[in-house]
C-alpha cells in the first residue's frame, strides 16, 4: 500500500512538472486529488489491510496528500504568475464598468428654479438672504406688531428675543426696499420654518415670495402678472380664480386657486369637493409696510405674493404626502 501510494506521488509530480497550461493543471488536479481520482481510490483500499498496518499506511497517504496538494497549489501560481506577471492582481480589463450612483436635481429644487425663471422672464430679479432674521425684518417692519397672533411661540422658532428663524422670506423684500428706492421687482425663493410638525406639515419648508413697486401698480397688475404664472406652471387651459383673504402685510389680500388637477372641478378629496386648489396668497402692499422703509405710500403701490414650494411641486406632480420630499430616497427622487 505504501508503496502503490509513493509511486502515485512519484508519478504525479513527474507530470505536474511538464504541466504548462491552466486548463491540463485543472484535468491533474480532477485526476490524482480529485473524489474519483487515484488518490482517493487508493485510500479506499485501506480497508482490505491488517489493523497493524493501517496507522502507518494512513500516515503515507496524508502526507502524501498533503505534498501533491502543496505541489499542485505551487505549480498553478508559477503558471498564472508567468501569463498574468507576478505580483500582480488579477484584473479582467474587459469587465464592464461599475457607474457610480449619480446624484439628481430635488423636485423642490426643479421647481423652485422653474418658478424663478418664469418670474425672471417677466422683469423680476432674484435676491437671497439670511434664514436666521431679525424680529425687526421677519414681523416688525411688515405690520406684524408685537402682540400679533403670527409671532406666538406656537409658530416661530425664536433664537433669542430679538432673533427668529425667518418664519416666510419677506424680511428680504423689506432688505431690498430699504437698500434701493422703487421701482423694484424682486423675487426672494427660499427655505422658512415654523413650529409646525405633523402629516401635511414640515418644520421647514421652501418659499417663493414676489413683490412689485412702482408707480401707478394695480391690483389689475398684480392679477395679471399671477394668472400669467399659473398658465405657464400649470398649463395654459388652467382656470384660475382670486378669493378675498387677509394678511397683515397686503391690503386688500387675495388667494388664488387654480381648478382641481386631480377631478378637473367636479370635486373629489384633494380640492376637499370644491373643485379648487388654492396656491398661492398675494394683495397690494400695505401702505403701513412703506412708512418702514422710507417709500412715500402716496407717489406708490405694489403688489406681492407668496406660495409654499412643497405645495406647488405636489399639485403639479401629484404628490400626497409631504414627507416625501425629506427622506432623499432615490427611488422617488430620480422621477423628476
Ligand atoms: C413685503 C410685503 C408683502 C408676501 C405675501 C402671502 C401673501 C402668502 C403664504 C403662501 C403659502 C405663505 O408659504 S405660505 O404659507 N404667503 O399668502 N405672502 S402676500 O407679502 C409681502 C412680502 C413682502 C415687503
Amino acid at each position: 500500500m505504501i508503496e502503490q501510494l509513493r509511486q502515485i506521488e512519484e508519478e504525479a509530480l513527474r507530470e505536474l512538472e511538464a504541466i504548462e497550461e491552466e486548463d491540463r493543471l485543472e484535468a491533474f488536479r480532477i485526476a490524482y486529488l480529485g473524489k474519483k481520482g487515484r488518490l482517493t481510490a487508493a485510500l479506499k483500499g485501506m480497508g482490505k489491510l491488517s489493523p497493524e498496518e493501517r496507522p502507518e499506511a494512513g500516515k503515507t497517504a496524508n502526507e502524501v496528500k498533503s505534498r501533491l496538494s502543496g505541489a499542485f497549489e505551487a505549480r498553478k501560481r508559477e503558471i498564472e504568475d508567468r501569463k498574468y506577471g507576478a505580483g500582480q492582481d488579477l484584473l479582467d480589463v474587459t469587465l464592464p464598468g461599475r457607474r457610480p450612483i449619480r446624484g439628481h436635481i430635488h423636485p423642490i429644487t426643479g421647481v423652485t428654479r422653474e418658478i424663478c425663471h418664469i418670474f425672471e422672464r417677466m422683469g423680476f430679479r432674484i435676491v437671497k438672504g439670511p434664514n436666521i432674521e431679525l424680529d425687526y425684518y421677519n414681523f416688525e417692519a411688515l405690520n406684524i406688531p408685537k402682540d400679533h397672533p403670527a409671532r406666538d411661540m406656537q409658530d416661530t422658532f425664536y433664537v433669542s428675543e430679538n432673533v427668529v428663524l425667518r418664519t416666510h422670506t419677506s424680511p428680504m423684500q423689506v432688505r431690498v426696499m430699504e437698500k434701493q428706492p422703487p421701482p423694484v421687482a424682486v423675487i426672494a425663493p427660499g427655505k422658512v420654518y415654523r413650529r409646525d410638525s405633523d402629516v401635511t406639515h414640515t418644520p421647514m419648508f421652501h418659499q417663493v415670495e414676489g413683490l412689485l413697486v412702482d408707480e401707478g401698480v394695480t391690483f389689475g397688475d398684480l392679477k395679471g402678472t399671477l394668472t400669467a404664472f399659473a398658465h405657464r406652471i400649470f398649463g395654459r387651459d388652467t382656470d384660475v380664480r382670486f378669493r378675498p383673504s387677509f394678511f397683515p402685510f397686503t391690503e386688500p389680500s387675495a388667494e388664488m386657486d387654480i381648478r382641481c388637477v386631480i377631478c378637473g372641478g367636479s370635486g373629489c378629496r384633494t380640492c376637499s369637493q370644491t373643485g379648487w386648489l388654492e396656491i398661492l396668497g398675494s394683495g397690494m402692499v400695505d401702505p403701513e409696510v412703506y412708512g418702514f422703509v422710507g417709500y412715500d405710500p402716496e407717489r406708490v403701490s405694489g403688489f406681492a405674493f407668496g406660495m409654499g414650494i412643497e405645495r406647488i411641486a405636489m399639485l403639479k406632480y401629484g404628490i400626497d404626502d409631504i414627507q416625501l420630499f425629506f427622506r432623499n430616497d432615490m427611488r422617488f427622487l430620480r422621477q423628476f
